[in-house]
């Protein structure tokens, strides 16, 4: 396998490169590379090897499936094309404007989201999400004036790099450790959270703890956004495919020999949260409700819709 495709598949495994969005860009970026470095000569075996191609990266990490819009929406024209030619150019082109579109709806959700942030709320986010961070980092460009709260989203931290994102754009953050949510949440006006996949039912599935804090924001009449560009919606869930969970190793979680031997460790890194403790979804389409996102699917989908079951 070309070293394009295995380095970005263990970059996206090992989480050096992560987040919904930036995954999906990657994998369609090194698609688009492959092709154009593809040195064969024969149009079926780059079809076999493109398919190849798009099993290494999707096979890096389960849950978002914004990884699998990408890779899908990059190789889409590579099984009717009648030259190797078209072929390659298909995908190179597809790659490369899948990406474009996709960093271009991130910018568009952080104008529509910062119009939802008033001056002098107090928000929440968890995990690490561009496209949340994106909302925030507008409305504070705007001169609102705001405070976050930032979870520290054990096992991997990413609120680390949440705080300094935030800090970066000039926001007054605070990091709250994750058991500390329902505790802060009574100060809380909105909660911004980013998404890996949204079923078509409106649920959400994004970094463990997402549905507690959802939840303690239901309890506290604060409101709930999420964050997502629309190629996070998962179509195949219409048809009643679930969507995988992804564990990773315990390691994460303990250092060797801290509990005794034979206790066991679950390391889940999403949750789902139900689409009853979800106010708003914002999306590069604009605002909709969770009830909102199965029409969405079916109009994206077209006549393409027949091909998913
Ligand atoms: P953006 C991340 O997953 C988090 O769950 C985050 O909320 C989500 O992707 C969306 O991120 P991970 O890769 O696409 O850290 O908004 O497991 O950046």
């Amino acid at each position: 396998m070309n070293d394009i495709i295995s380095s970005t598949a263990s970059d996206i495994l090992t989480m050096r490169v992560r987040g919904a969005g930036r995954i999906a860009r990657a994998g369609a970026t090194a698609l688009a590379t492959y092709a154009e470095n593809y040195s064969g000569h024969d149009l079926e075996q780059f079809k076999t090897d493109i398919r190849n191609a798009a099993e290494v990266l999707l096979g890096s990490r389960p849950t978002a499936v914004s990884l699998w819009n990408g890779i899908h929406s990059t190789i889409k024209g590579v099984e009717s094309a009648s030259t190797l030619e078209a072929a390659r150019d298909s995908v190179i082109v597809n790659g490369r404007e899948f990406s474009v579109a996709s960093e271009q709806a991130v910018r568009k959700i952080a104008r529509i989201g910062a119009k939802r942030i008033k001056d002098g709320d107090v928000l929440m986010t968890h995990c690490n999400s561009s496209a949340a961070i994106g909302v925030i980092a507008e409305a504070v460009r705007q001169g609102k004036d705001v405070k976050v709260y930032a979870t520290e989203s054990r096992p991997w931290r990413q609120g680390i790099l949440t705080v300094r994102d935030l800090s970066d754009a000039g926001v007054d953050t605070t990091l709250i450790i994750d058991s500390a949510v329902r505790t802060v949440m009574s100060r809380v006006d909105r909660v911004f959270v980013g998404a890996d996949t949204i079923t078509s039912s409106g649920s959400l599935i994004n970094k463990v703890g997402t549905s507690q804090v959802c939840m303690a924001a239901s309890e506290a009449r604060a409101e709930v956004n999420v964050c997502s560009e629309t190629y996070k919606f998962s179509p195949k869930t219409m048809f009643g495919d679930t969507v995988t969970i992804e564990e990773r190793d315990i390691g994460e979680v303990i250092r060797p020999g801290e509990i005794p031997e034979g206790v066991k460790v679950f390391n889940p890194v999403f949750d789902t949260t139900p689409a009853k403790y979800i106010d708003n979804i914002i999306t590069e389409l604009g605002i909709m409700s969770p009830g909102a996102v199965y029409g969405v699917m079916v109009k994206q989908l077209g006549d393409s819709i027949f091909d998913l079951e």
